[in-house]
């Protein structure tokens, strides 16, 4: 129980924080094989990233609701989370990509309504996205959950810890934190998740290794979205 409050204590403070073995090798061989089966089904093959899981993979939604994923975000959150988007991140030799380092700014939403504090809009895979006030990314948590193993070489995550306190960043901070060499490379085994703040500014490098690097990314929110207001997949 201790080092459960211990690794919660941590994570407040850094940002992240990886849990060992948290999902079991039964459940991540089924993740692994609904998402290529929605791979399938949806034509893209070879795709490296696909979205919208939690409308269109209805196993990858029934985990995110009932699994260990949302025991874990519902503990951080300190009420019942609500997962709110689903994403799978892959890099293979034929799709192999670095992410920049940024804080996830953007939340998917059903309609456009002009509130404020609520913009810029913008669409992802037919998805209507807004950035919304910082409060509503910090009543959020997302949780990486490995489906192959991500050693460092395989392009695993970066964070840089403690970047999530300050709110969205100016570019210029953001551009400070990342010189400033408190990047923490986060490797992980298949099986493992990690739990991160949408405001930690995190990064990716391009793989170096032949095989998939298929991580599942679930966001969860604690907070409601303002009247009228709808999350797109919830
Ligand atoms: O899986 C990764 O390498 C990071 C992906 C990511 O953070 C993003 O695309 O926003």
């Amino acid at each position: 129980m201790q080092e459960v409050l211990d690794k919660y204590r941590q994570f407040e403070k850094d940002g992240f924080a990886l849990l060992r073995a948290a999902v079991s090798p039964a459940q991540i061989e089924a993740l692994r094989d609904a998402v290529e089966s929605f791979r399938r089904e949806n034509s893209v093959c070879g795709a490296a990233n696909m979205r919208n899981l939690l409308s269109g993979c209805p196993y990858v939604k029934s985990f995110a609701l009932a699994g260990l994923a949302h025991k874990v975000a519902s503990d951080i959150l300190g009420v019942p989370a609500l997962p709110v988007r689903a994403i799978l991140f892959d890099k293979t030799p034929a799709a192999n990509w670095y992410v920049i380092w940024h804080q996830d700014l953007s939340i998917p939403v059903k309609e456009r309504l002009e509130i404020d504090g609520y913009g810029p809009w913008s669409t992802k895979e037919g998805v209507l996205h807004v950035q919304p006030p910082a409060a509503i990314l910090e009543g959020m948590v997302s949780l990486r959950i490995h489906l192959d193993p991500c050693p460092e070489s395989n392009g695993a995550v970066k964070f840089v810890a403690g970047s999530h306190l300050g709110g969205v960043l100016a570019p210029e901070r953001v551009s400070g934190l990342r010189e400033g060499g408190r990047a923490v490379v986060c490797p992980a085994e298949v099986g493992d998740v990690i739990a991160m703040r949408p405001l930690v500014l995190h990064a990716s490098s391009v793989s170096q290794s032949p095989a998939h690097r298929r991580v599942l990314h679930i966001e969860y929110a604690g907070v409601q979205l303002p009247a009228g207001l709808a999350w797109a997949e919830a």
